[in-house]
């Protein structure tokens, strides 16, 4: 795939969640993610009220909350249009098509209600885009297929990273990006591609998570956006550790040769 600014991508996206965040990342200047990996909901709301300025997407696990309730949905909405990012629920489905459809839909989270972006396993095989469809349609939402993961020893490697790939470029109305390590040349430039396991100064933890600097994620390994969890959250200072991971980030975007 060829270097395209995020305005041009916008316009050769197919889903609709895609268009919008390229063309926020375009006017906000900000191509960081943040992983609010917390489990009382009202530390995740200070956290997106304090850096919501500085990302373009808000990362949840909504079953890692303890407190838990549907005033928590609204509220973060409330801050999501205030700063202007999209809320991104991690979910990795990974079940058969008529499973998934009750996951995403239905159960305490509702979660096709409020996320503008899911993760999707591809194990099951690509029909489980079909249990999405209806889902995806009352906000315009778009799927994110896990094609790598930063933990060591992943198995989405290979012809199974390949395959999922393909699965992005035949579903292009639901899929909006894939999540992984590197652009690959067979990822084409409508997908968003965005990379977790990044901190400045760390190389991993115990349990096998792996990390990487944002300028080798953006600048050398060519993907758009960086999805940072302990580095920003843990920092005793968010939101100053925020703006040098945004800084970072968009430095990198913007010394690559686009054409
Ligand atoms: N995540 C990864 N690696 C993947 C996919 N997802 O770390 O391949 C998610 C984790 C966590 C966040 O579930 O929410 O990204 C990374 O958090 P961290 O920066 O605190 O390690």
């Amino acid at each position: 795939a060829s270097n395209k600014r995020f305005e041009e991508r916008a316009k050769i996206a197919v889903n609709p969640m895609a268009t919008k965040l390229f063309n926020l990342m375009a006017s906000k200047k900000t191509n960081l993610a943040v992983a609010a990996d917390l489990t009382n909901k009202q530390e995740i709301l200070n956290l997106a009220e304090s850096i919501g300025s500085e990302i373009c997407v808000l990362k949840t696990h909504i079953d890692i909350i303890e407190d838990y309730d549907q005033t928590f949905i609204s509220a973060l909405e409330a801050i999501a249009s205030k700063h202007n990012f999209l809320i991104f629920e991690d979910r990795k489905f990974a079940d058969i098509g008529n499973t998934v459809k009750y996951q995403f839909e239905n159960g305490v989270y509702q979660i096709s209600k409020w996320a503008h972006m899911v993760t999707v396993h591809g194990v099951a095989g690509s029909a489980i885009i079909e249990g999405f469809k209806d889902g995806l349609k009352q906000n315009g939402s778009g799927l994110l297929l896990l094609a790598q993961m930063s933990s060591k020893g992943s198995m989405c490697v290979g012809e199974y990273t390949n395959q999922m790939i393909e699965m992005a470029n035949n579903n292009k109305e639901q899929v909006m990006g894939l999540i992984c390590q590197e652009r690959l040349q067979s990822m084409t430039d409508n997908l968003v591609l965005m990379t977790p396991g990044v901190q400045f100064n760390s190389t991993g933890d115990k349990m096998g998570q792996q990390y990487n600097t944002p300028e080798y994620i953006i600048k050398e390994k060519n993907t758009d956006i960086i999805i940072v969890g302990r580095g920003i959250y843990q920092n005793s200072q968010p939101k100053t550790e925020a703006i040098k991971y945004r800084a970072a980030s968009w430095n990198a975007y913007e010394s690559k040769n686009f054409n």
